[in-house]
C-alpha cells in the first residue's frame, strides 16, 4: 500500500466520528444500513489495485436520495469528510477514504425509474451496475453506450463521476453527450434537480457537466438521465496482428473511411500485452497462433445489415492485407469467439495484477506519437520491468502500465516524472478516462494550467465550501482549503 502520510495530511478541520454520529445515521438509515463490520470496511477501504487503503471506521448505504440528502446535511454541519463509492473498481484512489472518511456507498439504490422506448432514454438511479443495466436494455432493444471490462461490479453513477470512457467510445462519444440529465445532492443536502430527459435544452449553464468527471468532489450524483443507441442485429469482430505500429496507425484511418459508421470498436494491444494475459489468465488463447505479431488489432463493426456489414468489412480486411497492413487476421465465427477475442483485451488488467506490481498511466496523446512513449519507457527501464502498451486507439489513449515482480521505488523514480513531463510535452492527458483520484491530484498541472485550476477550485469552493466531498482528490494540496 502506498505510504499516504507522505503524500497528503489529514485535514486538521475535519471532526472524528462519534457516538452520536453513529446513533443520527441509525435514526435515519435503521440498524443494517449503517455498518462497522470489520470485513466489509476493510473491503470499502481497499482500492481493486490494492495500492490503496484508508480506515474508515463507517459505511452507510443510503436506499434514497432524501437518505444522502440526510447524510451529507449532517457530515456537513459537522464537519465530517466523505467518501462516495460506487463499484469500487477505479484505477486512481479516487473511490476509497484516504483517512477516516465515512463512506456512502450507492449500491442499494438501483432501481431502474423509466425507459422511453421511443427515444432510448433510461433514467436510473445511481447505484445501477453496468451490466444489469446493460441486460435490462437488451431485452429492450438497446444498449448502454458505454461498456467496460469492469461492467460487472462498476455503478453507473461511479462512471459518470468519473466520466469513464470505455471501449464503445470510439462510436458512442463520452458520456458529456449521452448523459441527458442528473440528479445530484450536494454537500449541505441540497437536491439539484437537472434530471431532464431532453436532447435540447438550451436555458444557460449546462451545470450537470461540472458532476461529470469531477469524481463526488463537488455533489453526490444519485439519478441518472442516459441517451441509449439502439441493439443493432449484427456484430462483427476481427482480430488482427500487424507488424508496427504504423501499420496500426494506417489502419484505423483506413477503418474509419471505409467501414464508416459500422465502426463500433478499434483496440490494439502489443506483443507484450499478449505474453501477459496467456501467462496469467487461464483459458485464453491466443486468435492467431501461427506466428506471434508486434501488434494486435481488434476491430468490431455493429450494423443493421448481417450480410452486408461482413461484406464491407471482409473487403476491408483483405484490402488491407494486399496493401500490408495486416500480416494475419481471422473473423470470429459465432459469440463465443467474439467473447474470446475481448477477453484478451479486457483481461489485460487483470491478468498484470496477477503479474505483480503495476504502475498504471493512463495518457492521451495524438495517434501517431502514442507508441513512442512506450520505447522511450523501456529504454529507460532496460530490464528492471516489462513496459505493455495496449488501449483505445481510435480514441488516442494508451494505457501504458509497468509491470515488476515487487513493488520498487526506484522503478517509480525512473518512471515518474518522466512520464508525466513526456506527455504534458506532447500536450497530451496524463488522464484520458480514468480521472485523477489521489494518485494525479498533485500532478494536475502537467494538463491544466494554473488559470484553470483556481478556477476549478473556486468552483469547489462554492458548491463544497466546508471540504468535505472526497478530500484530497482530484485537486491538487496546495490549493485545497
Ligand atoms: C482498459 O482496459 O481499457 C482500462 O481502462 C484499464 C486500463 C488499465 O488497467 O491500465
Amino acid at each position: 500500500f502506498a505510504s499516504l502520510s507522505s503524500v497528503v495530511q489529514r485535514n486538521p478541520s475535519f471532526s472524528r466520528l462519534n457516538s452520536d454520529d453513529i446513533d443520527f445515521f441509525r435514526s435515519i438509515l435503521g440498524e443494517k444500513n449503517v455498518i462497522q463490520d470489520e470485513d466489509r470496511l476493510l473491503d470499502a477501504n481497499t482500492d481493486w489495485l490494492r495500492k490503496y487503503r484508508g480506515s474508515s471506521k463507517l459505511l452507510l448505504q443510503p436506499r434514497s436520495t432524501e437518505e444522502v440528502s440526510q447524510i451529507l446535511k449532517y457530515c456537513n454541519s459537522r464537519d465530517l469528510p466523505v467518501v462516495p463509492q460506487g463499484g469500487n473498481t477505479g484505477l486512481v484512489g479516487g473511490s476509497v477514504p484516504v483517512f477516516d472518511e465515512v463512506i456512502i456507498n450507492l449500491g442499494l439504490m438501483n432501481d431502474i425509474i423509466s425507459f422511453d422506448k421511443v427515444s432510448g432514454i433510461l433514467v436510473c438511479e445511481a447505484g445501477g451496475i453496468l451490466e444489469n443495466l446493460s441486460s435490462f436494455l437488451d431485452n429492450q432493444g438497446f444498449i448502454m453506450p458505454l461498456d467496460l471490462g469492469a461492467k460487472g461490479s462498476c455503478q453507473i453513477g461511479g462512471n459518470v463521476s468519473t466520466n469513464a470512457g470505455g471501449l464503445r467510445l470510439v462510436r458512442y462519444g463520452s458520456l458529456h453527450g449521452s448523459v441527458l440529465g442528473l440528479e445530484v445532492v450536494l454537500a449541505d443536502g441540497s437536491v439539484l434537480d437537472m434530471l431532464t430527459t431532453l436532447r435540447k435544452d438550451n436555458t444557460g449553464y449546462d451545470l450537470k457537466h461540472l458532476f461529470i468527471g469531477s469524481e463526488g468532489t463537488l455533489g453526490i450524483i444519485t439519478k441518472i438521465s442516459i441517451l441509449t443507441p439502439s441493439k443493432l442485429p449484427a456484430t462483427n469482430v476481427a482480430f488482427l496482428g500487424c507488424k508496427d505500429y504504423s501499420s496500426c496507425q494506417k489502419l484505423l484511418v483506413d477503418a474509419k473511411r471505409k467501414l464508416g459508421e459500422i465502426l463500433s470498436a478499434f483496440e490494439f494491444l502489443d506483443n507484450m500485452s499478449m505474453d501477459v494475459v496467456l501467462n496469467h489468465l487461464e483459458g485464453t488463447r491466443n486468435p492467431l497462433p501461427s506466428t506471434m505479431h508486434n501488434f494486435y488489432v481488434l476491430i468490431e463493426t455493429t450494423g443493421s445489415n448481417d450480410s452486408y456489414d461482413k461484406e464491407k468489412l471482409e473487403a476491408f480486411l483483405l484490402r488491407s492485407m494486399e496493401d500490408g497492413l495486416i500480416s494475419d487476421g481471422v473473423l470470429a465465427q459465432d459469440i463465443n469467439q467474439i467473447s474470446s477475442f475481448w477477453q484478451i483485451r479486457e483481461g489485460i488488467s487483470e491478468a498484470l495484477m496477477k503479474a505483480g506490481a503495476v504502475y498504471k498511466y493512463d495518457l492521451s496523446l495524438p495517434v501517431e506519437k502514442m507508441y513512442d512513449i512506450v520505447e522511450a519507457m523501456r529504454t529507460r527501464l532496460g530490464n528492471s520491468a516489462i513496459v505493455i502498451g495496449y488501449g483505445h486507439l481510435g480514441d488516442g489513449n494508451l494505457h501504458l502500465n509497468i509491470s515488476t515482480p515487487q513493488y520498487d521505488d526506484a522503478v517509480l523514480a525512473q518512471i515518474e516524472p518522466f512520464v508525466y513531463e513526456w506527455t504534458s510535452n506532447h500536450r497530451g492527458s496524463i488522464s484520458a478516462e480514468h480521472g485523477l483520484g489521489l494518485m494525479k491530484a498533485n500532478k494536475i498541472f502537467y494538463s491544466k494550467s494554473p488559470e484553470i485550476v483556481q478556477i476549478m477550485a473556486s468552483i469547489k469552493k462554492l458548491l463544497d465550501p466546508r471540504a468535505i466531498l472526497n478530500p484530497y482528490k482530484v485537486l491538487p494540496h496546495s490549493l485545497r482549503s
